[in-house]
């Protein structure tokens, strides 16, 4: 496992606090590194490095596991990390934590999710409240967006490899599923454009409208 971090992120930390109490520091290789939302040489140059491992909200703490079927995967948030060190801990016959890609990638795509959704509401507030007092700072508003803009394509991608699925007949909807399409119903309100990207996979289509239109309107 590669632990994409930085000693003084305290989410970080926790993290690896938690590998050390739980005797799995072993496995982990460290792979440092500073990220900021806004251009700053020297961090912000890692933003790309952490969405190419799989992150699109560029945050760190992200671990890759490598020895998961299916090839590597990027399970974040720190919340997340968490839970998986402690069910790898628990877990007696390991390859059944191997095996369990779809869990943990599940769990990966609601935090993205909220990343999004988080990375917008500050936007709502700088363009808002701050601006009002003369304070937008406009590239903080362009490093949130990007985030969103990854998040967009990283949805794009688990649409096409099936980890967020259209819903048929009588399969049940996945919490990764929900946050999508209440966070793109969020989206819609403030305007942000997002159809070229999913539409493509229908995948809006029948889960967004499922979810925006016929139950949850209100
Ligand atoms: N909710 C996230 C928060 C992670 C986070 O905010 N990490 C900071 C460093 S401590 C970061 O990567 N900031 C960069 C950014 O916001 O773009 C978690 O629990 O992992």
């Amino acid at each position: 496992m590669r632990l994409i971090y930085h000693p003084l992120s305290p989410y970080s930390r926790k993290v690896y606090v938690l590998a050390i109490e739980l005797g799995l520091a072993h496995l982990i290789t460290l792979d440092k590194v500073v990220v900021a939302p806004v251009p700053y040489p020297g961090w912000s140059d890692n933003n790309l490095y952490l969405s190419d491992a799989g992150n699109p909200l560029a945050k760190i703490p992200t671990l890759v596991v490598e020895d998961i079927e299916g090839g590597p995967l990027a399970i974040f948030d720190s919340k997340v990390i968490c839970e998986y060190l402690i069910a790898r801990a628990g877990t007696e016959v390991v390859e059944e934590i191997k095996s369990d890609r779809v869990r943990w990638q599940e769990k990966s795509i609601h935090a993205a999710c909220d990343g999004m959704v988080d990375a917008e509401i500050l936007c709502v507030y700088e363009e808002r409240i701050r601006a009002e007092k003369g304070l937008l700072y406009q590239p903080w508003i362009d490093g949130q967006r990007e985030k969103v803009t990854r998040g967009f394509d990283f949805l794009e991608r688990m649409a096409k490899s099936g980890a967020i699925r259209t819903r048929e007949a009588q399969q049940t909807i996945s919490l990764a599923e929900v946050s999508a399409a209440v966070a793109l119903r969020f989206f819609d309100t403030r305007k942000v454009e997002w159809r070229q990207v999913l539409c493509k996979h229908h995948w809006q289509q029948k889960i967004g409208n499922e979810l925006q239109n016929r139950r949850y309107s209100q």
